[in-house]
């Protein structure tokens, strides 16, 4: 089979050329292609059948003990220049890399099938979509695409004979030699994952996981769309994206962006506490939001499932994720449990008195190791999530009223706060912090700038990135643009104790925020923005004393000018490329802070 686009022919032609594969395959996006792939990956080993009655069409899949994780220090931005690529991103000439990797790419699929996957981010012929073509020799990737993408024949339709895509080539990198036996899961150990801004092309190399390998997720909806969006006048950014309804039945929506470990999944699927309120659930992960007709930005989950992390995902910390992925379902690197389910830590109070972990081998609670690998994942149709939005697949997108950002900071930063206007939320975003859990590298408690949380996901240089923000905020109305907002769910009294329950609670807060954009809601102006009288937020029925709540929207002019040298520490990274007015947004929030401590003093 061939496509009706004479580029595409000619580059799947070229590519077969340079990789070698023993066939070439097209894919047709159909149900039976899907069992197809997972047939085949249980024949060799790389799939386990779960069983039908508990986790029905559902497959336990383990990859090498290697190949567990998105690689950032083996990523690379291959702009014209360093400086195009930022400070804040690997570079490499492309040239180069180009020549590297064609050595690599050469035999590469060799005894393998090269799989052309024509997948669409967003709902097929939605203006907001882009459409991508990934060369691939892992079935497991297939599979995965069918799942997170829109895959298949419709795809090339819309595509026709002159659209345009993002050539994606992936290859785990492992040859078989004739009469060569496979592994489970083959890999290199020399990974290559790869981005061609200028061409808006994606090369990767040697691994067969997750960001590294579905290369419609962080490196095409993040990395090169977010070059896109800079010259296109639009934004990929790494945010969740919900539907939230008043009690008077108003329908708004928020997309968010939170860095990892802070509960971004389980927001997405949020079930309101707060009488009234109800949540939809649009996309977890990314958002694409191009503004229409009407001056307003509207918003697609480029995505089609969930690509979301296993341990700690349970029916207490978010059931709604719980029940999208209880059948049709691919799991990597959880245990499987003795009736052919799957487990992992933090699914249940009580582990199962035995299980086999994720690395096959016997597993009891004594063990003294993890059964699931930390960054096990599932990939869930969105489809099946009890909560998804109705219209998660409008072609039009939906329009954004707020946009939240956020981090995890035990002290400091108070539970919300609102910028004055586009700029002040821009100079918010770029300087979005967390502090790391025991689940991130680095030592506990140190805090990582992470601006936007597009730190590992920006596709060009950040300062660019961040004028660009600056931009879309001139190219519409104060009163069109989402209201931009500041969420802090993990502060902590001085004993360390959270000062909020979170959760389901959280409604309360986006409540508030909602209230704001209708100009419904009480605020008191701080140096940092506005933040909510204690009243403002609705406790009604949560046992929350007047101090904590004081404690909780408390701005310390002191410690936020202690926390000023950082700001500028992390701003000076990007040298001339930090644009002026977000020196210009330091300066003021630095008075601001000065006038407060001396009406203080
Ligand atoms: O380890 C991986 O390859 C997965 S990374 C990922 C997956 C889903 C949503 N977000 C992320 C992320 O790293 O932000
Ligand atoms: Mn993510």
């Amino acid at each position: 089979m061939s496509s009706p686009n004479a580029k595409l022919n000619q580059w799947v032609q070229q590519m077969a050329e340079l990789c070698q594969p023993e066939a070439v395959y097209w894919c047709d996006g159909s149900a039976a292609e899907y069992d197809e792939m997972c047939r085949r990956m249980v024949a060799c080993g790389t799939f386990v059948k779960l069983n039908e009655a508990k986790k029905p069409h559902s497959f336990l899949c383990r990859s090498d003990p290697s190949d567990v994780a998105r690689v950032e220090d083996r990523t690379f931005i291959c702009a014209q220049t360093k400086e195009e690529a930022g400070p804040t991103n690997n570079w490499m000439a492309p040239d180069e890399c180009k020549t590297l990797l064609q050595g690599k790419f050469n035999g590469a699929m060799r005894g393998r099938t090269m799989y052309v996957i024509p997948f669409s981010m967003g709902p097929i012929g939605s203006p907001i979509a882009h459409i991508g073509i990934e060369l691939t020799d892992s079935p497991y990737v297939v599979a995965n695409m069918h799942i997170m993408t829109r895959v298949g024949a419709r795809v090339l339709e819309v595509l026709g004979p002159d659209g345009e895509f993002v050539p994606c080539l992936h290859s785990v990198g492992a040859p078989l030699a004739p009469g060569q036996k496979d592994v489970p899961w083959p890999c290199n150990t020399e990974k290559y994952i790869t981005h061609f801004p200028d061409e808006r092309l994606i090369m990767s190399y040697g691994s067969g996981y997750g960001g590294n390998a579905l290369l419609g997720k962080k490196c095409f909806a993040l990395r090169i769309a977010s070059v896109m969006a800079r010259d296109e006048g639009w934004l990929a950014e790494h945010m969740l994206i919900l539907a939230i309804t008043s009690p008077e039945g108003r329908k708004y929506h928020i997309a968010a962006a939170f860095p990892s470990a802070c509960g971004k999944t389980n927001l997405a699927m949020l079930i309101p506490t707060l009488p009234g309120w109800q949540v939809r659930t649009i996309g977890d992960d990314i958002a694409w939001m191009k503004f229409g007709a009407d001056g307003r930005l509207y918003a697609i989950n480029p995505e089609a499932g969930f690509f979301g992390v296993a341990p700690g995902t349970s029916y207490d910390t978010n059931p709604m994720a719980m029940d999208s992925l209880q059948r049709n379902s691919i799991f990597t690197n959880v245990a499987l449990t003795p009736d052919g389910d799957v487990w992992w830590e933090g699914m249940t109070d009580q582990p199962p008195a035995e299980l086999i972990d994720w690395k096959y081998q016997p597993w009891t609670p004594d063990s003294g190791r993890l059964a699931a690998h930390p960054n096990a994942r599932f990939t869930a149709p969105a489809a099946q999530c009890p909560v998804i939005d109705p219209a998660w697949e409008d072609p039009a997108g939906v329009p954004i009223d707020a946009i939240l950002f956020g981090g995890r900071r035990a002290s400091l930063v108070p539970l919300i706060h609102q910028s004055f206007n586009w700029r002040h939320g821009t100079f918010l975003g770029s300087i979005m912090s967390s502090e790391k859990t025991a689940a991130a590298a680095g030592k506990v408690g140190e805090v990582r700038r992470d601006p936007m949380a597009m730190l590992p996901f920006c596709g060009y240089n950040m300062g660019d990135y961040f004028q660009h923000w600056l931009n879309i905020g001139e190219r519409s109305s104060a009163e069109k643009l989402p209201k931009i907002f500041y969420v802090n769910w993990f502060r902590k009294s001085p004993e360390g104790r959270f000062l909020w329950p979170g959760y389901g609670e959280n409604s309360r807060v986006l409540a508030w925020v909602i209230n704001r954009v209708a100009g419904k809601a009480e605020a008191r102006e701080t140096p940092i923005g506005y933040v909510p009288t204690p009243e403002a937020i609705d406790t009604s029925g949560l046992d929350i004393p007047a101090d904590s709540m004081k404690s909780l929207l408390a701005v310390d002019p002191e410690e936020w000018r202690a926390e000023l040298p950082l700001i500028k520490e992390h701003f000076e990274q990007f040298g001339e490329r930090l644009p002026a007015a977000l020196w210009e947004e330091y300066r003021a929030l630095a008075q601001r802070l000065d006038g407060a401590a001396g009406a203080a003093g």
